[in-house]
C-alpha cells in the first residue's frame, strides 16, 4: 500500500498564499513585462531571463502557447524557416525538415519546450492576469510598467481596480490586437503612436518584415510577433512561425542593449 503523506488544508493554504506573495513582491518591481505568452512574447521572455533581467510574461489565459496549440484550423503541425530553426533546437524541439530550410513542428512539443525553457531560463509566467493599462512617467516621456488585474475578475464585469507593476521595458507580445500599445496610443496620444493596422496575407514577405519592425515603439514600450503587423501596418503570414521566434529574439536583444 502507497502511505501518502498527509497535510492539513489549512497548511495546504499558508504555503500557498506566503509562496505566492513572495513571488509578487518581487515581481512587482521587474526589468521586462511581457504581456502576452504566444510564441513571441515566451521567446523573448527566454532570452531576457537568460541574460540576467528580471522577466515576468502575464497570460490572460490559464495556459502558455497563444497562437501555437491552434495550429492551422486545428491541425497540431506548424512550419518553420531558416534561421529560426536554431531557436527550435536550442529549446529541444524536434522537427522534420520537408525541404531545404523548411521544417514541420508538432504544437504540443512546441509549446511544452518553449515554455519550459524560458521557466528554466529564470522567467516568471503568471496566468490568469490581463494586463489593460499602461503607467507613464514625464521627462522623458516613457511606459513605466503596466496595470494588472484577474482575467475572471474582468470577465465578471466587477467594479475592481488593478495592480500595478514597475518595470523599465514593457513587451506588447499580446498578437493581432495589439492590446497594449492600442491602450498606450488612446490615452497618451503625446506618445505620437499612429496603428495602421494588419494587412491581408502575404507570407512570402511578412516573415521578414515582422522580425524588422519588432522592436521599440516608444520609450520603455516595444512590440514583437502578431502585434508588430498590427502596428506597424505589415502582411499577416498565417502559420509559419518563424517570423514569431525571430521577433522576440530581436526584441530581446533591443531591450537588453536599451535598459543595460
Ligand atoms: O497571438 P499570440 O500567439 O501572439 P504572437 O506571439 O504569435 C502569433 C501567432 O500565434 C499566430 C500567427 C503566426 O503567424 O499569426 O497568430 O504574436 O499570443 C498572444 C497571447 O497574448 C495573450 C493571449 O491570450 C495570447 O496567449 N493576451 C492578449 N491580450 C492580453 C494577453 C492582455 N491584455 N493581457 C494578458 N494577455
Amino acid at each position: 500500500q502507497i502511505r501518502i503523506k498527509q497535510v492539513d488544508e489549512k497548511k495546504i493554504s499558508q504555503y500557498i498564499i506566503k509562496y505566492t506573495m513572495e513571488d509578487w513582491m518581487s515581481i512587482v518591481d521587474s526589468d521586462v513585462v511581457i504581456v502576452g505568452a504566444g510564441p513571441s512574447g515566451m521567446t523573448a521572455a527566454y532570452y531576457l531571463a537568460k541574460a540576467g533581467k528580471k522577466t515576468v510574461i502575464f497570460e490572460r489565459r490559464l495556459s502558455f502557447g497563444g497562437g501555437i496549440g491552434g495550429g492551422a484550423m486545428n491541425f497540431h503541425k506548424v512550419v518553420i524557416e531558416t534561421p529560426a530553426n536554431e531557436i527550435m533546437e536550442e529549446v529541444g524541439v524536434k522537427m522534420k525538415e520537408v525541404e531545404e530550410g523548411v521544417f514541420v513542428v508538432d504544437t504540443a512539443e512546441f509549446m511544452a519546450k518553449l515554455g519550459a525553457a524560458v521557466v528554466d531560463a529564470g522567467a516568471k509566467i503568471i496566468h490568469g492576469v490581463t494586463v489593460d493599462d499602461v503607467i507613464f512617467r514625464e521627462d522623458p516621456l516613457r511606459v513605466a510598467g503596466v496595470a494588472v488585474e484577474w482575467t475572471s475578475t474582468q470577465m465578471s464585469g466587477l467594479h475592481v481596480d488593478p495592480l500595478f507593476i514597475s518595470a523599465k521595458a514593457v513587451l506588447d507580445a499580446t498578437g493581432h490586437d495589439s492590446e497594449i500599445i492600442s491602450v498606450a496610443a488612446r490615452k497618451l496620444p503625446e506618445l505620437n503612436i499612429q496603428i495602421p493596422g494588419e494587412k491581408s496575407a502575404y507570407s512570402e514577405i511578412a516573415e521578414e518584415l515582422v522580425v524588422m519592425n519588432s522592436g521599440k515603439v516608444a520609450e520603455g514600450l516595444y512590440s514583437s510577433g502578431m502585434a508588430t503587423a498590427e502596428v506597424r501596418g505589415l502582411p499577416r503570414m498565417g502559420p509559419i512561425f518563424g517570423a514569431m521566434l525571430l521577433s522576440g529574439r530581436k526584441v530581446a536583444e533591443d531591450i537588453i542593449h536599451d535598459i543595460r
